[in-house]
């Protein structure tokens, strides 16, 4: 690290580039300075794909990559934990058109239909569903919309953590992401007559 501590431009450079880093290569340069030494060093080594490789127990972003049944992808969800639940932002391909849903599932595996997912994530044994009288299930989310086939959004479940509380998704049989080709209608038991499972990712993976 000392190699960056030699100019404030470099050391502007290492403050901003770990949590977003693709942003550093396009930092503008700051003209007033034209003493500044040409050859300041990139911060090539920044973390730009170390969020899947960042302890489930820390604070830090976590990358999930999301897969289709054919095992292509379909995108990533990234899972920023928070003092107050879990923020996930999905980037999403290949989902068709319309209203889906999306959940997080008891199993940490994603093979075959994705039925290897089992149910919703559900440790504190509710029913399914937002409209649901002894609902949510843990794993419960809101519906999204896909158009030609992409969505980009942000959700945030205030029911789980990535590790300790009622609803820890590294527990022994981890924790998957599912997206359904149909909306959840927020009522029907077990899971919302969501319709088949289009796309799944591995959160944490069954011991
Ligand atoms: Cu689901
Ligand atoms: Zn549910």
């Amino acid at each position: 690290m000392k190699l960056f501590a030699t100019t404030s431009l470099a050391t502007a450079l290492l403050f901003a580039a770990p949590a977003f880093a693709q942003d550093a290569t396009t930092a503008p340069t700051d003209t007033t300075a034209p003493t500044a030494p040409t050859d300041t060093p990139t911060p090539t080594a920044a973390p730009t794909e170390g969020a899947a490789a960042q302890t489930a127990d820390g604070m830090e972003p976590v990358t999930v990559e999301m897969q289709h049944a054919d095992g292509s992808s379909a995108g990533t969800v990234t899972i920023t934990p928070t003092p107050h639940g879990l923020l996930l932002a999905a980037d999403l391909s290949g989902l068709g058109d319309g209203e889906r849903s999306f959940h997080l599932h008891e199993t940490g595996v994603c093979e075959g239909d994705f039925t290897s997912a089992g149910g919703h994530y559900n440790p504190t044994d509710k029913d399914h569903g937002y409209m649901a009288e002894n609902g949510p299930h843990a794993g419960d989310m809101p519906n999204f919309t896909a158009t030609d086939g992409t969505a980009q959004f942000q959700t945030f479940n205030p029911m789980v953590a990535m590790s300790g509380g009622d609803a820890p998704l590294n527990d022994s049989d981890g924790t998957a992401i599912v997206v359904h080709d149909g909306a959840d209608d927020y009522e029907s038991q077990p899971s919302g007559d969501a319709g088949d499972r289009i796309a799944c990712g591995v959160v944490f993976a069954a011991e």
